[in-house]
């Protein structure tokens, strides 16, 4: 464990140098970068299917995908008419310093709102700041109540929680209660929503909410 620490204390503090360079780099661009965190699956690339035309005509977007292989949800968002960069990476989650090098192929044109799909996994992209401005977990009601008591890091650490799949609910097993009040025990702060990205349930509310959001990052 001693030699575990030795390792990842240097690895995290250069981390967090490059990210503190890309926070600055965002800002003064004007950029908001809103990092979306799940477990493999959540639904991460769906949420922003269906959010990215919701924003439409009123921010320019773009996003950077991270997976281990293909650029299939790359692929995706192309297909809504957003542009998108593809890290393919054999690491368990994105790091700042890969976020610049895909942020600094949007900068021709910078956009307005940058979101960043990370790697599917609900606990080491919890360890990496990436200079973002907005922390965003998603979850999938169907991975069960007790998931942010188990895994507390990823919702502690972020701004909202987004709760997804709530058309699956009657069959899951999982009673909505009981996961809400497990979110707020271990995030009393974050925001909470819960949507179906499939249906487009409760998408209006988590938009308005994240709209309002980039409008505070942006300083208006
Ligand atoms: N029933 C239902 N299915 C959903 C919902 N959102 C996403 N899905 C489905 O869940 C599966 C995974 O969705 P993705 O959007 O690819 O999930 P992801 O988090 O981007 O996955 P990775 O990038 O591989 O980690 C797909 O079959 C989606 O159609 C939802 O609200 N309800
Ligand atoms: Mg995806």
């Amino acid at each position: 464990m001693s030699e575990r620490v030795a390792v990842e204390t240097p690895v995290l503090k250069k981390n967090d140098e490059y990210a503190a360079g890309n926070r600055e780099w965002f800002a003064s661009l004007g950029i908001a970068v809103i990092n979306i965190m799940s477990a493999p699956g959540a639904g991460k690339t769906t949420l922003l299917e269906k959010t990215l035309p919701m924003l439409a005509g009123r921010y320019s977007c773009a996003v950077i995908e991270g997976d281990l292989q293909t650029d299939l949800d790359a692929e995706r968002i192309r297909r809504v008419g957003v542009r998108a960069h593809q890290i393919n990476t054999t690491c368990c989650h994105l790091d700042a310093r890969m976020v610049q090098g895909a942020a600094a192929t949007f900068l021709e044109s910078p956009p307005e709102v940058l979101f960043i799909e990370n790697i599917g996994n609900l606990v080491c992209p919890a360890s990496y700041d990436l200079g973002e401005s907005v922390k965003v977990t998603l979850f999938s009601v169907v991975e069960g109540a007790d998931k942010p008591k188990k895994y507390p890091k990823m919702f502690r650490m972020s701004d909202c929680v987004v709760l997804n799949k709530t058309d699956l609910l009657p069959y899951s097993g999982v009673e909505l209660d009981e996961l809400l009040s497990n979110v707020r025990d271990v995030s009393p702060e974050a925001a909470v929503f819960t949507v179906s990205a499939r249906t487009g349930e409760g998408l209006a509310e988590w938009v308005e909410w994240l709209a309002a959001r980039v409008e505070k990052v942006r300083g208006r």
